[in-house]
């Protein structure tokens, strides 16, 4: 039988190119294959001896460093649950996720200690490890005690590899279980239907604590033997000088048009650039138009989700057409439906459901939501609002889901305005999301006051208790919030009326203090 583990798949590879560059650092420093599965071994090895054992959950809010993709690589290879978190999430947001994943152990930043330790003692979590951005850190004193390497765990190919959250509508974070099998799949279809091979180079600038970094682009890498230019993070200077050492890129919306928006880039900037990938976000079709007319390239476009990772593509050889996300991935079914779950015609506007082996396999300890979420035949109801072309294109039109995608970031409405009703002075709060230079989308939060609170007072309240990326970039105050019959926020009236508040040169607001 062949291993199920997903690192079993990986280390074919790592064997076969065990001396070719895994990794190559902004400062030039590089990892060989070799190094890297030797890396995992002693990872491995360290966590076992930690006492982490098979299933189990590690949680882990550290910066992107060669040292956390080891980490991840590590949590494979012995059969452990990764857990990764946004390294923006504060404490109201961590004493959720420990209390819910219930890990054996947590890996933080120095920097985070204190406000972690309190957290997994409250929740029973025995172990806290630091790890910070330069790799030093407990975790890697430990692994550095460590001569020996942990074989590859023999899994079954359904076996848990990873616990991913999504906030969702109510304001409660669901747990995503992806499986061994969920990655392997789908990361092979990529592989074939993107066309990596040895010989190309990633330039990767993702953070890897959602899919696209973590699953995509190192799923992608890692089954091809392709190489990486490794960056900590979006910095436009370090793309700019690495674009014309790379073959390909893997980029949020937001990442090309910070591009576009500096006069250095252009086509010599992607000479040796043979594919850009946009996902997690719309790609307006302005953008999509922008890119091609100053680089000569057409950004190919995808659509996934968390729980699915990715279900469709535009292709590599053949139309890419703006607007939409292409056409759905080998051994991916799409398709639209009306309320009752029956399929619809082409062109009709419905929901957009899928089925196959990216589909995850249900919402950690929460089996009446999974049950929910997936149709009698086995689809899962993406909330995504979809139609497909007579031949094949999928389009995403909206969104039956009250969610907000910024940054290629997902925000749950709920979970923010949960946080502001709970301020003095605040009666009660709708947030939305408008359209956003840089982000696509951003929120902004309309406030129905009861005592005196001022908008920079929100702000800064909020920034104590979430992640920035959560925090409204504009707070409204409104006498009150329109509402239908049934009592329900008329978001969509809301929506239109703000719809310019973060234009560029709106004058509606005085800017922030
Ligand atoms: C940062 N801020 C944001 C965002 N990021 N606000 C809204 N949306 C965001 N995405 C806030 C910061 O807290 C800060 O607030 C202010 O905006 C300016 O931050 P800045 O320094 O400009 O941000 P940055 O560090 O440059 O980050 C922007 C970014 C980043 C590079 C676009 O958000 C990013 O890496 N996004 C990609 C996320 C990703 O990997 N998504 C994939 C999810 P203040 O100034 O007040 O402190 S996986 C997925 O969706 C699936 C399944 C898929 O299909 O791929």
């Amino acid at each position: 039988m062949v291993n199920g583990n997903l690192y079993a798949h990986f280390q074919v590879i790592f064997h076969r190119f065990s001396d070719k560059t895994a990794l190559t650092e902004v400062d030039g420093s590089t990892l060989s294959y070799g190094q890297l599965d030797s890396a995992a071994g002693q990872m491995a090895a360290s966590l076992s001896q930690l006492g982490v054992q098979r299933g189990d959950r590690v949680s882990v809010q550290v910066a992107k460093s060669t040292q956390a993709l080891v980490l991840y690589l590590g949590c494979l290879r012995g059969g452990f649950v990764f857990h990764p978190l946004n390294t923006g999430y504060k404490e109201y947001e961590l004493t959720y996720f420990l209390g819910n994943a219930e890990p054996v152990l947590m890996v933080c930043d120095q920097a985070d200690v204190a406000v972690l330790k309190p957290l997994c003692q409250q929740a029973n979590v025995s172990t806290l490890l630091t790890l910070n951005a330069d790799g030093s850190g407990s975790l890697t004193d430990h692994v550095f005690k460590i001569s020996s390497e942990l074989p590859v765990a023999d899994l079954e190919p359904d076996s848990l590899a990873a616990l991913l959250y999504s906030s969702g509508t109510t304001g409660t974070p669901k747990g995503i279980m992806l499986s061994h099998e969920n990655l392997r799949s789908n990361a092979v279809s990529l592989v074939k239907g993107w066309g990596f091979t040895e010989k190309d180079v990633l330039l990767h600038a993702l953070p890897i604590f959602h899919v696209h970094g973590l699953f995509v682009a190192l799923g992608c890498v890692f089954l091809s033997g392709a190489s990486m230019r490794w960056l900590a993070g979006f910095d436009l200077d370090e793309i700019l000088a690495t674009l014309p050492l790379s073959t390909s890129m893997m980029g949020v919306p937001t990442y090309y048009t910070r591009l576009l928006g500096s006069d250095r880039f252009g086509r010599q900037s992607t000479v040796n650039i043979r594919l850009f990938i946009s996902g997690s976000a719309p790609l307006l079709i302005e953008t999509f138009d922008d890119f091609e007319a100053r680089t000569g390239h057409r950004i190919l476009e995808r659509y996934g989700m968390t729980e699915t990772n990715m279900n469709t593509s535009n292709p590599l050889n053949g139309e890419r057409r703006a607007g939409t996300v292409g056409l759905p991935l080998p051994g991916v079914e799409v398709r639209i439906t009306n309320d009752k779950n029956q399929p619809l015609a082409y062109d009709e506007i419905g929901s957009l459901q899928v089925r196959g082996g990216n589909v995850f396999k249900g919402y950690w300890k929460m089996p009446e939501k999974t049950a929910e979420d997936f149709t009698a035949d086995g689809y899962f109801n993406t909330g995504d609002k979809g139609q497909i072309s007579a031949d094949g294109y999928v389009a995403i039109v909206g969104r039956a889901k009250d969610m907000v995608i910024s940054g290629g970031l997902n925000i749950y409405p709920k979970e923010v305005e949960l946080v502001i009703d709970e301020l003095p002075g605040v009666l009660e709060s709708a947030v939305i999301g408008v359209a956003h230079a840089d982000f696509g989308e951003a929120l902004v939060a309309l406030v129905v006051r009861n005592g005196d609170i001022e908008e920079a007072a929100v702000i800064t309240a909020l920034k104590a208790q979430i992640s920035g990326f959560k925090v409204p970039k504009r707070v409204v105050f409104v006498a009150q919030l329109p509402r239908n019959t049934m009592g329900k926020v008329q978001k969509n009236l809301l929506r239109e009326e703000f719809a310019n508040l973060l234009d560029i040169g709106q004058t509606q607001l005085p800017p922030l203090a």
